[in-house]
């Protein structure tokens, strides 16, 4: 008798802690403190907030947009040799292809870099899947 009464007891704690765990997390309103609070915090995210194109960015780099349909900016300067970052912000898929580069598939969202030549001069670059979306890289010192 002893050892069976022990059983019921166990048992009835276990589903009054079952139960009262239940209850608690069914009704979690923690929405009107944690929003406000969240709010003023604006962190600065230097990939969203300053797409620069044409011009080197704080890391030396200069990136020229894919955008739909088109290259921003239209002519871009460099120094011989320099990182080209071409940056995808369109919504459908693009490439860049000169006489000396090809970035190939550039997905949206995505970018991909390409080395200018180190002879100066102009290179007209095509997007090979949209006639007409062209643009040029200078290379001079
Ligand atoms: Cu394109």
């Amino acid at each position: 008798m002893r050892i069976r009464r022990s059983i019921i007891i166990g048992l009835a704690t276990a589903a009054g802690l079952a139960g009262c765990g239940g209850g608690e997390s069914s009704s979690p309103p923690p929405a009107p403190g944690s929003g406000q609070a969240q709010e003023p915090t604006v962190t600065p995210q230097p990939r969203a907030s300053t797409p620069v194109y044409g011009k080197p960015g704080q890391d030396g780099i200069t990136r020229v947009g894919m955008l739909d349909l088109r290259f921003e900016p239209l002519e871009v300067s460099v120094k011989p040799g320099a990182k080209v970052l071409f940056v995808n912000d369109g919504k459908v898929t693009h490439n860049a292809k000169s006489n000396h580069f090809f970035t190939r598939v550039v997905e949206p969202g995505d970018e991909k870099a390409v080395r200018a030549s180190r002879k100066t001069g102009r290179y007209r670059y095509v997007c090979t899947f949209h006639p007409g979306m062209e643009a040029t890289l200078i290379v001079k010192k």
